[in-house]
């Protein structure tokens, strides 16, 4: 098949500024690429809170390897523009195009594997999330993006051990008040706990299932009366339950 320059522009070279949850360090210590991760094998985001891709993702890589964390490490998620970070060099939309605001959030499911799981019907609970600070003016986004595509979270003391699939979410709001133009974006990785702990949430969620269309966080515009993405100075409502504390 023979593409003209035009068509080469339109298609091979069109840069979409989305991003990819891909890798995972441990207490400061990078596991490696897609090592333990369920992840899309392109960077476009979910625009259909009813879509199974909402759970982790469209069906892209998937990892045999399961990552061994203690209840109360400190767990890094990486974003990038595509697989492997930049897209070209200089790519001023690694991790993520500054127009993307939005919260970044994080899920547990338990499961009796977490390398050969299936997907459907799991109860998630949430256990992090960065939303917005109406009076900085600072979205989840900004902070993966200030650190060069990492967000940070513990995986609570409590949580008893066994096999979770860990859900890592970015919601860009930046189209959200257009008919499903929220855009989500989320991969899984694939961990062991250990530890004492012995909490089970009362409380969980399915995806698809645990979004609405309709929902504050979801349907919104995020400009205030000057055009900036500072919420209108107003606080903003994450989608999904609160996270667990314990
Ligand atoms: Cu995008």
């Amino acid at each position: 098949m023979k593409f003209s320059l035009t068509s080469l522009l339109a298609y091979g070279l069109a840069v979409e500024a989305h991003t990819i949850f891909q890798k995972v360090s441990v207490n400061g210590k990078d596991q490696g690429q897609l090592t333990g991760i369920r992840a899309p094998n392109n960077n476009n985001p979910i625009q259909d809170v009813t879509n199974q891709g909402m759970i982790c993702g469209a069906s892209g890589t998937k990892s045999n390897t399961v990552i061994k964390v203690a209840s109360g490490d400190r767990i890094g998620a990486y974003w990038g523009h595509v697989i492997g970070g930049a897209q070209m060099p200089n790519d001023a939309d690694n991790p993520i195009a500054k127009s993307h605001k939005g919260p970044v959030m994080a899920y547990l499911a338990k499961v009796d594997n977490a390398a050969s799981a299936s997907l459907s019907g799991l109860k998630w609970f949430k256990i992090w999330q960065d939303t917005f600070d109406p009076s900085a003016k600072i979205w989840g986004v900004d902070n993966l993006i200030k650190n060069q595509g990492w967000v940070y979270f513990s995986i609570p003391q409590c949580v008893k051990a066994g096999d979770y699939l860990l859900r890592v979410e970015v919601l860009a709001l930046h189209s959200a008040s257009k008919p499903n133009g929220a855009q989500f974006y989320q991969s899984c990785a694939q961990i062991s706990v250990s530890g004492s702990g012995s909490f089970t949430p009362s409380e969980t969620v399915t995806f698809p299932g645990a979004y609405k269309q309709s929902d504050p966080g979801i349907s919104t515009s995020i400009y205030g009366l000057a055009g900036q993405p500072d919420n209108g100075g107003k606080p903003y409502q994450a989608p999904g339950p609160s996270p667990i504390s314990c």
